[in-house]
């Protein structure tokens, strides 16, 4: 079974927790991509939710896929969000944002009573960090900003390089939102929450990608079989 079979399976199995009247957070990736598939392949069934995409890409797969949307402007809470990551511990603690879409799938998640995230196996590790951890930063001021997360860094006993993401035609990578990412190759963060609440208090940070305390169920498909951790 290949990795994409791997993911559909963890997408569909997520899709059981749909229920017609739901408000949907719709996440990003290749992983959440399957998701969307299969949720308008229900939907032209007759299943009735409405979504929030967490970036131009989920929204253009979802009006392709027939799922009506909305905003977080018109709707207060969402019931459940269905996104993938990067890397995913024990704790359910997360790395979000290799695909640059970190800052609305945050936004999306914590707006929504439930976050299930989907995964093939090779996402779960015993300690976050081997996956580049990716931080939105404003352009202006780049130099102290990167100043600022590495003593974040050091703060937390972590240390690696800082790197501009790179774009297409030798720009840097601009995301939905207008900003820059640097991706952090740490090899292992030994304190991921104290780590988060750091790069949070940092000014030209706009968000990071470690999503600690906002997942509650973890799907992961193996070539064993799917299983589910809460
Ligand atoms: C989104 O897509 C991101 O937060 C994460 O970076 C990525 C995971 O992608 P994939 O499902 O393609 O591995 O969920």
């Amino acid at each position: 079974m290949d990795k994409e079979d791997l993911k559909r399976q963890a997408a569909a199995r997520a899709l059981e927790e749909v229920r017609s009247g739901m408000k949907l957070g719709l996440g990003t990736g290749s992983t959440a991509r399957h998701f969307v598939e299969l949720l308008g392949e229900k939907v032209r069934g007759g299943l009735d939710v409405i979504g929030v995409p967490t970036s131009e890409v989920t929204r253009a797969d979802a009006e392709r896929c027939g799922i009506r949307l909305t905003t977080l402007d018109e709707i207060d809470r969402l019931d459940l969000t269905v996104d993938g990551a990067d890397e995913v511990d024990t704790r359910l603690e997360l790395i979000k944002g290799g695909g640059g879409a970190l800052l609305r799938e945050k936004i999306v998640a914590a707006a929504s009573d439930r976050m299930i995230v989907i995964a093939d196996e090779s996402k779960w590790v015993d300690c976050l960090g081997k996956f580049p951890l990716p931080v939105e930063v404003i352009p202006f001021g780049l130099a102290a900003t990167r100043r600022a997360i590495e003593k974040a860094f050091t703060q937390v006993g972590a240390a690696g390089q800082l790197k501009l993401r790179d774009g297409e035609a030798g720009h840097a990578f601009v995301t939905d939102g207008g900003h820059w990412i640097v991706d952090a190759h740490l090899g292992r963060i030994p304190d991921a929450p104290r780590l988060a609440k750091l790069l949070s208090e940092i000014p030209g940070v706009v968000e990071h990608g470690l999503f600690i305390g906002i997942a509650s169920t973890v799907v992961l498909a193996g070539t064993e079989g799917i299983r589910t951790v809460e």
